[in-house]
Parts: C-alpha cells; sequence; structure tokens
C-alpha cells in the first residue's frame, strides 16, 4: 500500500500543553520504518504549520479557545489530505483530537470534484472519551472534546463547514473504548443516535463482537476512517496522555482491534492522537502506538 504519514502537531485544542510534540514521538519510535518493513511504500509529508500558543491571543475574537488557529490547521490538513492520489492510506499523527475535524474532512473530499461534498464515509472513534461536545455543552472550552459533534455539523458554523458542505452522518460513526462522557454531552449522543461501545460492552461483549458489529453497522460505507486516541488504551499501557481515564482498553484488546479490521480490508485511513511525550515514560506511548498501527496495517504474529 501507499502510506502517507502527515503530522499536525498543535496543542491548542487540549486543556495541558505537549501533545504538540506526539507527532515527533511517533516518528522517534520508528513509525515509517516500521510500515515499510510489512512491505508497504511510505511517505512522510512532514508536517501542517501550527501556530504556536505563545504567539497568540486564547480568546481572540470568539469566545472559543484558540478557536482561529485550530481552524487555520484543520484546514490546512484536510487540504493537503483531499490533495492525495486517490489510493493512498494517509496515516496522520496529532497533535490533540482537534485535528480529526481537518483529517475526516480531507479524506472524505479526497478525489470528489471541489465543492462536490465527500465520499459517504465511517468513523471508528477509539477513545476514552466521546469528543462530542459542542461550544454550547463543553466544561472545559477545550475543542479537543468537540471534534465528532463538529464533524455532524453542530456547533460552531466555521469549524462545521471544515468538510466544504460535505458531514458525517451520525449512523455512520462507531465508538469504542468509552469511559468518560460530560453530563450535558451524553444527551447530544443519544439525539444524534450514535454507536458507542462503552468500556462495559467491551468487557460483557468483547472486542471481537464488538469489531464484527461495527463492521456491520458500517457496511454501507465507501470509506473507513480509523481515529485512535492513545487515551483509549489503559494509562498503564499509555501513561503519556493529557487525559488519563483507568479501566481503558488493555495493550491486546487494541491489538486484537486493529488486527480484526486490518482482516476486514476495509479501513482506508487512520489517526494516531493525543500522545504527550511531556507526560510519557521513555517514549512508552508512542512506541505502542505505532505497534497498533502496524497490526492495522497487516503486521500478523504468524
Ligand atoms: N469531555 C471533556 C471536555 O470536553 C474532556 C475530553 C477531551 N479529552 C480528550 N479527548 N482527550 O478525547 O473537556
Ligand atoms: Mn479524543
Ligand atoms: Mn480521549
Ligand atoms: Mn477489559
Amino acid at each position: 500500500m501507499n502510506v502517507t504519514i502527515l503530522g499536525i502537531p498543535m496543542d491548542l485544542g487540549a486543556g495541558r500543553r505537549g501533545v504538540d510534540m506526539g507527532a515527533s514521538a511517533l516518528r522517534n519510535a520508528h513509525l515509517a520504518q516500521t510500515l515499510r518493513d510489512l512491505g508497504h511504500h511510505v511517505t512522510d509529508l512532514g508536517d501542517v504549520p501550527v501556530a504556536l500558543p505563545e504567539t497568540l491571543d486564547k480568546h481572540a475574537a470568539s469566545g472559543l479557545v484558540f478557536l482561529d488557529p485550530i481552524l487555520d490547521a484543520c484546514r490546512a490538513t484536510a487540504e493537503r489530505l483531499a490533495a492525495l492520489p486517490q489510493g493512498s492510506f494517509p496515516v496522520t499523527l496529532g497533535g490533540d483530537h482537534s485535528v480529526s475535524m481537518g483529517t475526516v474532512s480531507g479524506n472524505a473530499r479526497r478525489g470528489q470534484p471541489a465543492g462536490g461534498g465527500g465520499a459517504r464515509t465511517g468513523l471508528l472513534w477509539v477513545d476514552a472519551h466521546s469528543d462530542y461536545n459542542t461550544p454550547q455543552s463543553s466544561p472545559s472550552g477545550n475543542i479537543h472534546g468537540m471534534p465528532v459533534a463538529h464533524l455532524t455539523g453542530l456547533g460552531d458554523p466555521g469549524l462545521a463547514a471544515l468538510g466544504g458542505g460535505w458531514t458525517l452522518r451520525p449512523e455512520d460513526i462507531v465508538m469504542v473504548g468509552i469511559r468518560s462522557v460530560d453530563a450535558s454531552e451524553r444527551g447530544l449522543l443519544r439525539e444524534a443516535g450514535i454507536k458507542a461501545y462503552t468500556m462495559k460492552d467491551v468487557d460483557q461483549l468483547g472486542i471481537t463482537r464488538i469489531t464484527e458489529e461495527a463492521l456491520e453497522r458500517l457496511s454501507g460505507v465507501e470509506r473507513l476512517h480509523v481515529s485512535f486516541d492513545a487515551d483509549a488504551l489503559d494509562p498503564s499501557v499509555c501513561p503519556g496522555v493529557g487525559t488519563p481515564v483507568p479501566g481503558g482498553l488493555t495493550y491486546r484488546e487494541g491489538h486484537l482491534l486493529m488486527e480484526l479490521l486490518s482482516e476486514s480490508g476495509r479501513v482506508t485511513s487512520l489517526d494516531i492522537v493525543e500522545v504527550n511525550p511531556v507526560l510519557d515514560t521513555r517514549n512508552q506511548t508512542a512506541e505502542v502506538m505505532v505497534s497498533m498501527a502496524a497490526s492495522l496495517l497487516g503486521q500478523r504474529i504468524l
């Protein structure tokens, strides 16, 4: 496969500093070489430009924290991804999870005529958090808690327009690993009818059944994007994250999910986000996330 790596070194959407270094940490953990060893042709496009928080006014113009520079970075990300050749498999490196407003939009728009919307895209959101806040419902104001809501067209009009007319259908979203949902966010998720497998579901049903159900539910989509937040995995596996939540996916549950998705042959793009080297132990979190990407891209035990 032609794998294209693109970094978005941004921590403007998070409450804590440091995930801007995540893309660098993943490269240091040998992401490109690991994927080459699996037989892929790998090109690293480098990073999308992102403004430095030190040079910015936190609440310039609107009430949302760092709205304008996040919008700029997501737009640049979407444009880069939309312009890639049709068959390429983008691996986008955060950055905080607000980058996914740009990655999912850009991947949906690839190969579509300008102003022609986007391909029907399924989103598998692997995360401790549902990230379905709107600016109104958010308890923190941090945009990394809001990307999925904006992809479905809710919230700030600028962020919701990143798809250039395309929006994600709520029925094309499946979440896995969820264990932290804000009270006001819960109502929005219900209203939208989004399918979320919580950690209780993981414990009760197991990853195999969940993956089968998710793929069945998403059988009608043309493209399938996996957005993998490192905090979906248990903090003992991935300590280098800004918002750790106990009781996460085990190392094997994460790998099994990636292995089964890989076998399905359905996945067309991947995000790796929320890796925070400042809070990590010897780059363990980046190394684990590189191994997850390898499983998704064909690495097998035997
Ligand atoms: N729900 C909380 C908020 O909106 C925290 C969510 C953000 N944390 C993440 N996203 N890492 O997955 O502020
Ligand atoms: Mn997230
Ligand atoms: Mn999260
Ligand atoms: Mn478990």
